[in-house]
């Protein structure tokens, strides 16, 4: 173990972004331990910690190997004292209890349902709701038109995209696309241009050749979507770009291009292969699956393939490499370099990568 130590003490950054780390989790004990305390805290809102555990995870998902013993994390980033019960037997007391806390287990089951944060969540423990059950047959419990929908069609969001899904998904919204537009084009992102086999929902970029047209085109995308019968829920949100505004300090999660979040109804004569994902006794032929489009104008599209290719930790350490190794600012619209105070162009990732002075990390090693 000791050697084990050494070698990696010597090569593993505390950048995820410097990291490859593939879906193949050889600490997933501890790194799913992690990931509970992650949640606990976020539905705290205690913030600190967090992000601290959640290096710590990350790190440890980029190793070759198991963790053995205490020592093999001597020297590692970001798993410092505060982490250190964790691997103790490989278990840890804290989180145990919290499997077991009605509190935290309640909590999970209501942020789970799409549009429901850890405030939402919140109140209905406090008035007392346990169950889904109890909350839509509460009648005072108000609920948006985003929880409305999450409640309705909870049991087919809850459980995983197959990649098959998420393909025939693509088909459709491709041939929607190109009947309004055949020169626009459309690309994977998100979880399953990482490799995952499962997601939580399918992500696309789409995108016109010339910039400028991209919001027209997403709004008919919409429309025919609507038009077909498939479009169970629609969050649209406008463009809110300037183009003059250079990338902000802090890492932000949304960006300002125009997006849509949708409830889509794929018919499992659509699907090849394994067909739906659905329960076997379920013989309704078809299923809810969750869909985000966004669609930036020609120019920005490496810097939003990047950001929402994901993982939203080796976001998280692009951005903070960019910001404290490099002195520039990154996010989903550009890069700029505040040394020399300019936009950095880019066509492709391999042009951000290149213009941060790292290694071009694919797709499928970016899963910190
Ligand atoms: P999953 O769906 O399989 O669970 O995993 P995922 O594909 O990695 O997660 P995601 O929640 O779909 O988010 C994919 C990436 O998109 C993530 O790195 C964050 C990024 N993203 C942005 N902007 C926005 C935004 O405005 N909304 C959302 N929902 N995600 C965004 O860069
Ligand atoms: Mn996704
Ligand atoms: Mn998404």
């Amino acid at each position: 173990s000791q050697q084990l130590g050494t070698v990696l003490t010597s090569r593993v950054s505390q950048y995820a972004c410097q990291r490859r780390t593939t879906l193949d989790n050889r600490n997933k004990i501890f790194t799913d331990a992690f990931e509970v305390l992650v949640e606990h805290l976020e539905f705290s809102d205690s913030k600190g910690p967090c992000l601290a555990f959640k290096r710590a995870a990350s790190v440890l998902k980029s190793l070759p190997s198991t963790l053995r013993h205490l020592g093999d994390a001597d020297g590692l980033p970001c798993l410092g004292e505060h982490c250190r019960d964790i691997f103790e037997c490989g278990k840890c007391s804290r989180v145990e209890d919290l499997m077991c806390n009605e509190k935290f287990r309640t909590m999970k089951l209501f942020t789970s349902v799409f549009g429901v944060g850890p405030k939402t969540a919140e109140k209905w423990y406090h008035r007392g709701l346990r169950t889904l059950q109890e909350v839509v047959s509460q009648p005072n419990v108000h609920l948006n038109k985003m929880q409305r929908a999450g409640l309705l069609y909870y049991r087919d969001i809850s459980r995983g995209i197959s990649r098959a899904e998420a393909d025939a998904v693509g088909r459709i919204i491709a041939e929607t696309m190109h009947c309004i537009s055949p020169s626009a084009t459309m690309t994977l992102t998100g979880g399953f241009r990482r490799g995952k086999a499962f997601g939580h929902d399918v992500d696309y970029i789409l995108s016109t050749p010339e910039s400028g047209a991209e919001e027209a085109l997403l709004l008919r995308v919409i429309d025919r979507l609507r038009y077909q019968g498939i479009l169970l829920y629609c969050d649209y949100q406008e463009s809110t770009f300037d183009k003059e505004r250079i990338p902000c300090r802090r890492f932000e999660a949304m960006d300002h291009f125009p997006k849509c979040f949708l409830i889509l109804k794929l018919d499992a004569m659509t699907v090849e292969d394994g067909g739906l994902q659905n329960n076997p006794e379920d013989q309704r032929g078809w299923r809810a699956v969750r869909v985000d489009l966004v669609a930036p104008p020609a120019d920005r599209y490496a810097y939003t393939l990047l950001g929402w290719t994901g993982s939203t930790q080796f976001e998280r350490d692009l951005r903070r490499f960019a910001r404290l190794e490099r002195g520039m600012l990154l996010d989903n619209h550009a890069l700029y370099d505040r040394n020399k105070s300019i936009l950095l162009p880019a066509k492709t990732e391999e042009d951000i990568f290149a213009h941060l002075g790292l290694e071009y990390i694919e797709p499928w090693q970016r899963n910190a």
